[in-house]
């Protein structure tokens, strides 16, 4: 008798806890999204889905071991080299005194930027360690207090990208190794383990930064990481996420704020179903885009984030200039990395990549800013973008493979063509045939990186699919 009642009570208790349990992520008891109609989303992110290509950049003390310790190189990646190279953090914390970066000029920073025909940068001002490169009063851990440089970082860096026309955006770090409610994960070191008696502590300190972030640099991006560690979750992502367009209605604020990626290839939802307002792949360019999401593919120049020494597995400008187009022809944005030294420079390889990429943007950024994804399949040749315009549509083909017969073709477009012209050159003959657009084009490739042709239609362009 005793048994049976025992038996319906334990199923009357899992009744009742299961379908809430199974339910504590979901929409029902989610904290809501701020309200905002899809007009005003789309003006809140014009700026961003216009600008195309930006600069990370990931800087901090982790520059100055870069990439060894004790004299033994750490495998993996420079801004890990405390959980690489299992670095307690009594002994991490003393590289602050030697953080003095004389060489930094954020004004040749933003120009390098903005000469590589890059719209907004985005720096580290807490990367896992915990370490602020601007001026907080909610730990020492920083720049000002910590290190015998002793000035903000960000704040000027801010108003020298304001001055070159770049968007200043900042990176912010979930976990946080120096943080004293959270340890690293020894079983799963990319994890932390947060003390959860100390989590709205930690959660209040991560605001005050943030809130202090915003008046001192006033970031149009906040882009958040670190948010796969198991304590962390939705709900608290939606909470951040309102509390801080509520600071700034303005923000974009990056999917890896709460729990909407899957795995590193998270660009994923980045749509209204989660926190965020776009999705985030890390060192890779997804298949294909996708209708109506915002993304943006974050990359390395060679294998590091932070700097490390002797990490010259640098990618060519040609390989750079085409990720950029390849993301744009998939509806995306391109933040391509610098991890300048401990010195304060952005190691001389980049630079030379940047100017590279700088001299094309110089010639084809038209196919580049304001484009969005191509109306049809990725062609053998290359990649397409399109501008929508007031009076009708321009179709970018970028060629990586130039033709040696006179002429190019594209399938799938069904629309007359009013006119076609090289970007920055002549105009070219075209004609639409049963196989598609018919362009006649000189022998030789006027660029090595990627040559641009420009085709505009009187109107939308009409693909085969509409059909
Ligand atoms: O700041 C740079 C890196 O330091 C940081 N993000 C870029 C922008 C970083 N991202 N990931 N990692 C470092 C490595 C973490 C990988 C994993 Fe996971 C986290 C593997 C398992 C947990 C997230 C969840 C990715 C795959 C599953």
């Amino acid at each position: 008798m005793i048994r049976t009642w025992t038996v319906a009570l334990v199923c009357l208790v899992v009744f009742l806890l299961a379908p809430r349990v199974g339910h504590a992520e979901s929409e029902g008891s989610l904290p809501p999204l701020p309200e905002e109609s899809a007009e005003q989303r789309d003006e809140r992110m014009q700026w961003w889905r216009d600008a195309r290509f930006g600069m990370f950049v990931h800087w901090g003390l982790y520059a100055i071991p870069a990439g060894e310790w004790k004299g033994e190189p750490v495998r993996g990646i420079g801004e890990w080299i405390m959980n690489r190279a299992d670095i307690p953090l009594e002994e991490y914390r003393p590289l602050a005194d030697e953080f003095n970066p004389t060489e930094y000029d954020p004004e040749r920073w933003a120009r390098i930027a903005a000469d590589a025909g890059m719209k907004y940068l985005v720096i580290t001002s807490k990367h896992h360690d915990g370490f602020c490169l601007f001026d907080t009063d909610a730990t020492e851990w920083d720049v000002v207090d910590a290190t015998p440089y002793g000035k903000d970082l960000l704040a000027p860096l801010a108003e020298a990208c304001r001055r070159q026309g770049v968007k200043f955006c900042t990176y912010y770090s979930i976990i946080d190794w120096a943080h004293p409610s959270q340890k690293i994960d020894p079983d799963q070191k990319h994890n932390t383990i947060i003390d959860e008696s100390q989590k709205d502590q930690y959660i209040a300190y991560m605001k005050q930064q943030l809130r202090e972030l915003i008046e001192s640099c006033d970031p149009d991006v906040l882009w958040f990481d670190g948010e796969w560690t198991p304590w962390w979750t939705e709900a608290d992502g939606r909470e951040l996420y309102s509390f801080l367009l509520d600071l700034k209605p303005t923000l974009i604020i990056n999917n890896r704020v709460g729990k909407g990626r899957k795995g590193m290839s998270g660009m994923n939802r980045g749509d209204q179903q989660y926190a965020g307002d776009f999705g985030t792949p890390e060192q890779e360019i997804p298949p294909t885009g996708l209708p109506g999401v915002d993304w943006e593919s974050c990359m390395t120049m060679n294998d590091t984030w932070g700097y490390k020494k002797n990490d010259d597995n640098w990618k060519s400008t040609e390989k750079l200039v085409r990720n950029l187009i390849d993301i744009v022809s998939k509806g995306g944005n391109f933040l391509l990395n610098v991890g300048p030294t401990a010195q304060g420079e952005i190691p001389q390889p980049s630079v030379e990549r940047l100017d590279e990429m700088g001299d094309w943007m110089n010639r084809y950024s038209e196919a580049i800013y304001g484009c969005t994804a191509s109306p049809v399949d990725t062609p053998e040749w290359g990649r397409c973008t399109v501008r929508q315009g007031a009076d009708g549509d321009t179709l970018y083909l970028h060629v990586f493979d130039w033709p040696t017969g006179g002429g190019l073709t594209l399938r799938g477009v069904v629309s007359e063509p009013a006119s076609c012209r090289l970007l920055g050159g002549e105009s070219l003959g075209v004609r639409s045939t049963s196989d598609g657009l018919r362009v006649s084009v000189p022998q030789q490739a006027p660029n090595r990186l990627a040559s641009v042709i420009a085709v505009e239609f009187d109107g939308r362009i009409q693909t085969a699919a509409d059909e």
